[in-house]
């Protein structure tokens, strides 16, 4: 079982600053450590170079287009190199127009993954929907197949097409949804969870209907986008558009408890940690801390504890 780990620190996808450090505080609360210590062979790719081009103007409203198409490029082709060559991938934000990148090039190794996105937030408007012409407010829209007709060529974008049917797309965590977004979600049929059918159903049936929708009809891989922000801000106050009412920690351990058990995870990006909207370090670690104990748990890291496995050489 190897593991690999992707940095990729950028942050045009979004107005504030300090996102693109995300990776490297990640990696600083003991991430590759806590891997290591799973029994898996941890391979750390370190962090991309994105190049950073000056002439970019906005399009229609959409900011920085060009570098975030770039990226995004960059992004899916080390995704897939990574997934070709067999590893579990964990790429870090970064912000989360991140996601484009990351699940196409999961996309181009394996057509029919599904995608279990947890965020307080949609992320599925369109440049015509978006209220701040932020791209990681709409990764989800350059998805999906069925919104084809409704994205205008926004350049930098030019390489990658729809891939993903609405079906094979489930929400958790919903709790500021633009109503543009709004209207995707019930037209498109789109199954989602926000934080009120949390509290209604409790997670472990939210869990239950999640894989029901997604797996029932055949075993598939799981790409899980995981931004920060969609756990409570008193447990990751370092992110860019905190919302109250998220999740608890027990409610996001065991979102991911459930994805490692299916056995089917494949990719996990984990976005939108930013250090320097931390009130102070105490702020920041926790956050950080958090980061890596949600992707732990995703590679297996059980609350019960397990005893010493048996390794077996290869
Ligand atoms: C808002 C905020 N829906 C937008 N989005 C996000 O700008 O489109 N914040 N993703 O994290
Ligand atoms: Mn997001
Ligand atoms: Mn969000
Ligand atoms: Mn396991």
């Amino acid at each position: 079982q190897s593991v690999a780990v992707l940095g990729a620190p950028f942050s045009r996808g979004q107005k504030r600053g300090g996102v693109e450090h995300g990776p490297k505080v990640i990696r600083d609360a003991g991430l590759i450590d806590r891997l290591s210590g799973l029994d898996y062979s941890v391979h750390d790719f370190g962090d991309l170079n994105f190049r950073h081009l000056e002439k970019d103007e906005p399009y229609m409203d959409v900011k920085f287009p060009r570098n975030v198409g770039g990226a995004n490029k960059m992004l899916s082709s080390a995704v897939s190199r990574a997934i070709g060559a067999g590893h579990t991938l964990i790429m870090l934000g970064g912000d989360h127009s991140l996601a484009i990148g990351s699940v196409s090039g999961h996309a181009q190794q394996c057509p029919d993954l599904c995608l279990i996105w947890v965020d307080a937030h949609a992320d599925v408007n369109t440049p015509m929907t978006s209220p701040s012409g932020n791209l990681h407010g709409q990764p989800v829209a350059f998805m999906l197949k069925e919104l084809q007709d409704k994205m205008p060529d926004i350049p930098g974008f030019s390489w990658t097409k729809p891939f993903l049917s609405s079906r094979d797309l489930v929400y958790i965590g919903l709790r500021d949804v633009d109503p543009g977004e709004h209207h995707i979600l019930k037209n498109l049929g789109i199954q989602y969870f926000t934080m009120r059918d949390i509290d209604r159903l409790g997670i472990q049936r939210v869990m239950e209907v999640t894989f029901d929708h997604l797996l029932s009809r055949k075993q598939r891989p799981i790409h899980l986008s995981f931004d920060i922000d969609a756990f409570d801000p008193s447990l990751a106050p370092a992110t860019g558009t905190p919302v109250n009412g998220g999740l608890t920690y027990r409610e996001g351990i065991y979102i991911t408890e459930e994805i490692h058990n299916t056995g089917l995870l494949s990719v996990m990006d984990l976005v939108e940690v930013n250090p320097v909207l931390g009130a102070n370090p105490e702020a920041v670690e926790a956050t950080a801390s958090l980061a890596v104990d949600v992707i732990a748990s995703a590679l297996g890291q059980t609350r019960e504890g397990a005893h010493v496995s048996i390794r077996t050489q290869t």
